[in-house]
């Protein structure tokens, strides 16, 4: 057991335990209640950890199914979060729940997030569909942001699934909200984050219109990426519109890279 440090205004020696050192304030009943509620939540917790590590797991293996195929590997990068407590309470405030085990499990659907860049946005169709195929994955929400991008221009792909998870004695299944998007899409929102969280700024609208233009310019970008993908793997006529439509002229590079200049800066 921990050693607690000092409380020794009540009596309580250096040496105490944490225990003893909590049960001078509070009952012991109480004691005893938080410290199952806490367990609860740890386990909780785990399943996430674990449900995540399995949606993992699932794209790395697709990532080297299709790789032979492809001649190249489809994902660029894959990153895996849990939320925190703090998030955790701050979201259930925001939508006006109580904080509860039952409430984070029934309300929350992004405990466990798993993030997939990769190169292209016809990848991302293919391993979002590759991985919803899979028989022990259970499809409960998708919202396809790139085919409907968010007003301020956010654009990607999100799956609510469930997966079971295989415990030493049970078995659980577990949501994970899985995101996947390009490395433009995802070069966006990283900054786009970073912008929006910068507290001591104000945020204007001239700086959500350039967000907006820059979200713009990154689509047209992946438009042509895919377009050139295409070409090389000479499965696609390079004088169709496809390439038309999402043509970047001069005028969008240059403010592309006068807007990532600018970011950079600030
Ligand atoms: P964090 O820390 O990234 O996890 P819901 O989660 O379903 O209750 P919502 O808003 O309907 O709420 O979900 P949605 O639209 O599917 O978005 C959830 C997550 O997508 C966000 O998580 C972000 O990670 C990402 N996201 C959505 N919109 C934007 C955006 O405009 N810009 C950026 N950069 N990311 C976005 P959290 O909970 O906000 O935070």
């Amino acid at each position: 057991m921990q050693q607690s440090t000092t409380v020794t205004a009540n009596g309580i020696s250096k040496n105490a335990s944490s225990k003893e050192a909590v049960t001078a304030f509070f009952e012991e009943e109480d004691y005893e209640r938080a410290r199952k509620y806490l367990t609860r939540f740890q386990t909780l917790m785990t399943y996430y950890k674990c449900a995540m590590y399995e949606i993992e797991t699932k794209f790395k293996v697709l990532n080297e199914a299709f790789s032979p195929q492809l001649d190249r590997n489809p994902i660029s990068s894959i990153k895996c979060r849990l939320k925190t407590p703090e998030s955790i309470q701050e979201k259930l405030h925001s939508k006006g729940y109580h904080i509860s085990l039952d409430t984070i499990e029934e309300k929350l659907n992004d405990i466990a997030g798993v993030r997939v860049t990769c190169s292209f946005i016809d990848d991302v169709y293919m391993l979002a569909d590759a991985l919803l195929m899979q028989d022990d994955i259970t499809l409960i929400d998708r919202k396809d942001y790139i085919k409907n991008p968010k007003p301020n221009g956010y654009r990607s792909l999100h799956l609510i699934v469930i997966v079971p998870i295989f415990l030493p004695n049970e078995k659980q299944y577990v949501k994970v909200e899985i995101q996947l998007r390009t490395i433009a899409m995802d070069f966006w929102a990283s900054l786009e984050h970073q912008l929006k969280y910068k507290k001591d700024v104000e945020f204007t609208e001239a700086m959500a219109k350039e967000l907006y233009t820059c979200a713009d310019i990154s689509s047209k970008l992946d438009g042509r990426m895919n377009c050139l993908r295409k070409s090389v793997m000479s499965d696609y006529d390079s004088s169709t519109d496809e390439a038309q439509d999402d043509s970047l002229d001069s005028e969008d590079l240059d403010a592309l890279s006068k807007t990532i200049e600018r970011i950079k800066n600030q």
